[in-house]
């Protein structure tokens, strides 16, 4: 592939030309550079695990496992590697090829560090992927998860850096751009994207995929979330999104970032199908599987499968990128 088609100079006057084109040229200038990178039929499936919920001291304003937001969900320890393996195992079987594994941590305590390195190395030895996201990390962590294996570290900017304080003020936007750095350095591949419907204007969701674009190396996995309300949070009543803004950040992070997995992530339990399927037509190929994400729903399997099946989707294989 030309890496010259693969630009990180994008600058915001184009973004949001970008962004708002007539709809249909949008899409279709999105689905026209899907088409040259990845199978615009097959969609990747990955499955996520909470090993660690609830309790958290960050103060993540969308967030259900923050113990300062008022959600009611008890904090529970790391669950042991036995019970994680098996969990990957049975995602193993629904299909999906990578494994996700989420703790609620503003960063990992060292003595937790040989649990997770052994997680890491029992789920790659099911011939599975293998990702994290347990928050900030220090060097030596970074470089302790890459040894043991870990394929991908997810840690989302979430919106803006102009908004950022509106959502999150225990930690920084540029905390979090050193963390990626951190993982981008060290040679794991990185997942980071983040949420729209927060309350955001237009310009946090552009210029929040400028920031991801405009790394010296695209992500390789960008997931776009749409906030899941949870009750007693502060974004419990946030206005709901309109559906075709969703779609448009989707397309956006298409062109933008040509050859990264965008992924369908938090939110498709609130979608019609046909706004999934829109997604997917925006360049959108990759998807979160099985009934729970970290502690909220996500559609059932055989939901999925028949809308899968509808729409001649398949999925991708373990270890098959879907690039042409
Ligand atoms: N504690 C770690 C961290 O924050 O990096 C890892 C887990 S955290 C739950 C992972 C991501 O899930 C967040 O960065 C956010 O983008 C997403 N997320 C959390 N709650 C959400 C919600 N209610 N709706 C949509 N996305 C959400
Ligand atoms: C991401 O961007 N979305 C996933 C994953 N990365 C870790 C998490 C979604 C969480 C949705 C809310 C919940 O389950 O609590
Ligand atoms: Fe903690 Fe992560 Fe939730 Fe923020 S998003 S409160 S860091 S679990």
């Amino acid at each position: 592939m030309d890496a010259n088609l693969i630009r990180n100079d994008w600058t915001r006057e184009e973004a949001e030309a970008i962004y708002n084109l007539p709809f249909m040229d949008l899409l279709y200038r999105a689905q026209t550079v899907h088409r040259e990178h990845f199978d615009p039929n097959q969609v990747q499936r990955s499955k996520l695990l909470s090993i660690k919920t609830g309790g958290c001291a960050e103060d993540c304003a969308y967030c259900s496992q923050s113990a300062r937001n008022g959600a009611q969900l008890s904090a529970s320890k790391l669950l042991d590697i036995k019970r994680v393996i098996s969990e990957a195992r049975k995602a193993k079987d629904g299909g999906a090829t990578r494994y996700c594994m989420g703790a609620a941590w503003r960063s990992p305590k060292d003595r937790d560090m040989a649990t997770l390195e052994a997680m890491v190395q029992g789920v790659k030895a099911l011939g599975m992927e293998t990702c994290m996201t347990l928050g900030m990390l220090e060097d030596e962590q970074v470089i302790r998860l890459r040894d043991a294996g870990l394929d991908y570290y997810n840690h989302n900017i979430d919106t803006s850096e102009r908004y950022y304080s509106e959502i999150i003020t225990t930690r920084t936007f540029a905390d979090r751009i050193d963390t990626l750095n951190r993982v981008r350095e060290a040679g794991i591949k990185v997942c980071a994207g983040g949420i729209v419907g927060m309350g955001e204007q237009q310009l946090d969701r552009v210029d929040m995929l400028l920031t991801l674009a405009t790394l010296e190396k695209h992500p390789e996995s960008v997931p776009i979330n749409m906030l899941i309300p949870i009750a007693d949070t502060p974004l419990a009543d946030v206005a709901p999104l309109d559906p075709i803004e969703f779609v448009r950040t989707v397309a956006l992070a298409r062109i933008l970032m040509p050859v990264t997995h965008v992924r369908l992530s938090a939110g498709r339990t609130g979608m019609s199908d046909e706004m999934q399927a829109m997604c997917f037509f925006a360049g959108a190929n990759s998807i979160f599987v099985g009934d729970t994400l970290l502690t909220a729903d996500n559609p059932e399997e055989d939901k999925d499968n028949a809308l899968f099946a509808r729409l001649g989707i398949t999925a991708m294989a373990v270890g098959c990128d879907g690039s042409r």
